[in-house]
């Protein structure tokens, strides 16, 4: 069985994974259908990341500005171009932003998640998948031992992965009251081409460069496991291809790194890559740890075996590999960097979009 989709609706699509999914979707997969990106473009939705795709795949990659958090625009693009598929990874994504202000995460995480359940529901009859993009957060935190996998019990410990928790229920129940035909993924961290550099791995990578502070939270012991973005991307897409209906997959790198090591393996590839500092010092002397983010969870760990037996998934990178290519993405897009640090690309939306 291999689902087949001729309008696919990806809600944030000008975020860092939505980028990448697009791209990988349209240059990497034989799908032959459109891509509807609606994207609210917040501070972290960059429509200028994917001008590219725009000039290359013509009317066969459309944006639409829109906001998840209003049912009527939904219903109305659903029905503009006879959506058939939706996956959904629009969210506010950033924790250290729901400890200081989670109404944004509240509204679009879970009441923008319920929008397009509804919607998706109302169009039941022509929708063969909404696929649910989702984190390893909404699992807790693990001790030095053991990995989450699909069982695991929910356990959030901050606005963001508690938001991201009652979006995945809400997915289920609608699966199990309405019989709508849902897949649901929870990946563990993603770095990447696009990332937004308020995430650990670019926010580290720039700051290195610049000669800035590069901020560790507590003691830098704290376990993520990482994942290159475009193997996110593939995972995504072999869920929705050929995953169960009503099914749930983890996602993981099994790429475990304390955070501590991963800033040092980034100061070493900049060191590398870009010119020394003025001082010549290694960039490893600009380590600073500071306050912990409170609730900080210790560890996550992803078991994918399931993802990997049943869909035949597999990752192409490593941390090691990934990191590389990661920092001289970085040093060769400033211009990007730039446009996304600026804010720039509100004006750029202003000449390319008509507003709503
Ligand atoms: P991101 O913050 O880079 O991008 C989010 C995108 O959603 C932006 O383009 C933004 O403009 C858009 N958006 C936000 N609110 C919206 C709204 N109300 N209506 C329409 N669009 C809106 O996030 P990301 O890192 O690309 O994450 C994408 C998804 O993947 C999220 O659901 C996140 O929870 C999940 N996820 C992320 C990671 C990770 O490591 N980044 C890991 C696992 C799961
Ligand atoms: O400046 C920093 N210093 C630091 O020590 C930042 C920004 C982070 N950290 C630590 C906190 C985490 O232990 O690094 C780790 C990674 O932090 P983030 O990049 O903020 O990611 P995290 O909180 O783990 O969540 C990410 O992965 C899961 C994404 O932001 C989520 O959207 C995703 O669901």
């Amino acid at each position: 069985m291999s689902r087949t989709f001729n309008n696919l609706l990806v809600t944030g699509g000008c975020g860092f994974i939505g980028v990448n999914f697009i791209r990988y979707l349209l240059r990497e997969t034989p799908f032959a259908g459109r891509v509807i990106n609606l994207d609210a473009l917040t501070y972290a939705g960059y429509a200028g990341s994917l001008e590219d795709v725009s000039r290359e795949f013509g009317n066969r990659y459309i944006f639409e500005h829109a906001d998840i958090r209003n049912p009527a625009r939904i219903a109305e693009i659903m029905d503009k171009y006879e959506v058939d598929g939706i996956c959904h990874f629009a969210a506010e994504s950033h924790v250290d932003r729901s400890i200081v202000a989670p109404d944004d995460f509240i509204q679009t995480n879970i009441i923008g998640s319920y929008n397009l359940l509804q919607a998706a529901r109302e169009r039941q009859e022509r929708l063969v998948l909404f696929h649910h993009v989702s984190t390893d957060e909404v699992f807790g935190s693990l001790g030095e031992t053991g990995y989450f996998v699909e069982t695991t019990p929910y356990d959030p410990r901050s606005p963001y992965s508690a938001s991201k928790a009652a979006s995945d229920h809400l997915v289920r129940a609608f699966h199990e009251t309405y019989g709508l035909p849902v897949t649901i993924t929870n990946c563990s961290n993603n770095y990447g081409p696009y990332q937004f550099p308020e995430k650990l791995v670019p926010l580290m990578i720039l700051n290195a460069l610049e000669g800035k502070p590069l901020p560790v939270y507590g003691d830098g012991r704290n376990v993520r496991d990482w994942l290159h973005v475009r193997d996110h991307a593939s995972a995504v897409w072999a869920v929705m291809e050929r995953g169960r209906a009503g099914g749930t997959y983890c996602v993981g790198g099994r790429n475990e790194l304390r955070n501590l090591e991963v800033v040092e393996q980034l100061c070493r590839l900049v060191d590398e890559q870009a010119a020394p500092l003025p001082s010549g010092a290694p960039r490893e002397s600009l380590i600073t740890f500071v306050k912990d983010r409170p609730g900080h969870d210790h560890r996550y760990a992803i078991d994918c075996a399931l993802l990997e037996a049943e869909l035949g998934w597999s990752q192409s990178e490593t941390a090691v590999s990934g990191f590389a290519k990661t920092v001289a993405w970085y040093l060769e897009n400033m211009e990007w960097v730039n446009a996304v640090r600026s804010g720039a690309y509100r004006n750029w939306i202003e000449h390319n979009y008509a507003q709503r």
